[in-house]
């Protein structure tokens, strides 16, 4: 890598991330159904029918994966828990065994020198919830807050750090309006539903921790550069409505307790009852803000009449097996406009950043150097943001091992540790031999 752990300030927290849905397994533990199982056995939603029933098998391989986060050097490992192995009904009983699995995994990062970073939802809605509506559904946030008292009742007492909901644009956005995820939904009603109700679910799982006396609670969001294709006002003007829908919503919404008016000029007449009562709980003071960065995007000029219509066109720059350009820029940008427009003094962490790419491996080896390049470059612009004053307090790489990428199962690799999917062998590839290189702590 380009720089040394001595080169961030004392105290960074360098980690890696993974989601439980990604990763463990959900055939085992007792976990309950989630959408994701039910979107993924529905032909057409992801490439080759692949679901999360096995994944990495981390449920049962943990303390392999824990002891290569602290192989590597990391400070943190920031994880989720999975609802539905908690409450595999999603609401009412828990699951005995789901609960002693984090409350085993969360003292296995503590024996090993590790912060837990915890997330309490990335994305796996227990199914029966789904069958009410899910996201669609206000009681969905109290739903959400019982379910972070159960699970924060037990480990939060040894958790670093917690943010409820990874991602709202993806679990309403993406899930409700573009189809991409479960519950493969495309309606904007049920989007600007989901997109509320996900933030007062953040609102009220906030609370709950606070009246468990639990402290360090955040907020992650994924935040996408947009760039007009050219320049023409239209072009323009669809780049910043895709801003607003995909960052200034949720940010506004959570650092400011208001949504911005552009987008709400659209929202507004799919927007549940009574929306403005919420925003005081929505935007009750957090502790610290994570942002979730891979791209950018070019949106064209749009004159379909329709809203939102946003259409992004192919741009120029290299791209990741994801078809993402890279764009180390953008997290500059973000980083920056945050603290300068939002953050109001937040420590602010960089909670995923990675690429995927087709890895191979070879005699043993992973060479991956263009995720090392993609790294660095990210790395740099996270350098030169905290070397203007902005208080970023930590870097989590996306992710730990390769995993289930969602619709677009196993075959994207995000990994700093390549997985066999047939034996399940874990392989560090060079990724990750070169970030232990450089965050070995030298005594002085
Ligand atoms: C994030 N988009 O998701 C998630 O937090 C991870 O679970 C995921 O594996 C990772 O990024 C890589 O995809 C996103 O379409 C998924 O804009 C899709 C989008 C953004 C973020």
């Amino acid at each position: 890598m380009d720089f040394k752990r001595l080169d961030f300030p004392d105290g960074f927290t360098f980690g890696a991330a993974t989601s439980s849905y990604q990763i463990e397994g959900h055939a085992f533990g007792g976990a309950g159904p989630t959408h994701w199982d039910s979107f993924a056995a529905t032909p057409g939603n992801v490439v080759r029918g692949e679901h999360g029933a096995r994944a990495c098998d981390h449920y049962h391989r943990w303390p392999e994966d824990l002891d290569l986060m602290r192989e590597a050097g990391f400070d943190a490992y920031r994880f989720s828990t999975s609802w539905a192995r908690v409450m595999p009904g999603g609401r009412g009983a828990p699951n005995p065994e789901g609960l002693d699995f984090y409350d085993r995994l969360v003292d296995g990062m503590l024996e090993r020198g590790l912060k837990p970073y915890a997330t309490l939802y990335h994305w796996e809605l227990p199914q029966p919830l789904a069958d009410l509506g899910g996201w669609r559904n206000r009681d969905i946030a109290s739903w959400f807050a019982d379910f972070t008292t159960v699970i924060m009742s037990r480990i939060g007492d040894r958790v670093h750090a917690t943010a409820p909901i990874n991602e709202p644009w993806c679990v309403a956005w993406l899930s409700h309006f573009l189809g991409a995820q479960a519950p493969g939904m495309r309606d904007i009603r049920a989007a600007a539903r989901a997109m509320h109700h996900v933030l007062l679910a953040h609102g009220k799982s906030t609370q709950a921790m606070r009246a468990l006396g639990l402290k360090n609670l955040g907020a992650v969001m994924n935040l996408e550069y947009s760039a007009p294709a050219d320049s023409t006002p239209e072009a323009a003007a669809s780049a910043r409505l895709y801003d607003g829908i995909y960052n200034r919503w949720f940010l506004s919404a959570v650092c400011r307790k208001e949504y911005p008016a552009d987008v709400l000029e659209g929202l507004a007449p799919h927007m549940p009852e009574n929306w403005q009562d919420d925003l005081d709980l929505i935007g009750a003071p957090i502790d610290w803000l994570g942002i979730n960065y891979y791209t950018r995007k070019l949106i064209g000029p749009d004159d379909s009449g329709l809203w939102p219509h946003l259409t992004d066109v192919e741009g120029p720059l290299p791209k990741t097996a994801m078809g993402w350009e890279i764009y180390p820029e953008g997290l500059y940008h973000f980083l920056t406009w945050v603290h300068r427009e939002f953050g109001d003094g937040l420590p602010i962490f960089v909670t995923e950043n990675g690429m995927a790419s087709y890895d191979r491996l070879e005699a043993g080896k992973v060479n991956d150097q263009p995720r090392i390049d993609y790294l660095n470059a990210h790395l740099d612009a996270v350098r030169r943001a905290i070397a203007e004053g902005v208080p970023v307090a930590g870097y989590f790489v996306w992710s730990l091992l390769d995993n289930y990428e969602w619709a677009l199962g196993y075959d994207k690799r995000f990994g700093l540790v390549h997985v066999d999917f047939d034996t399940l062998e874990r392989t560090p590839k060079a990724s990750f031999l070169a970030l232990k290189q450089a965050l070995e702590r030298r005594e002085a």
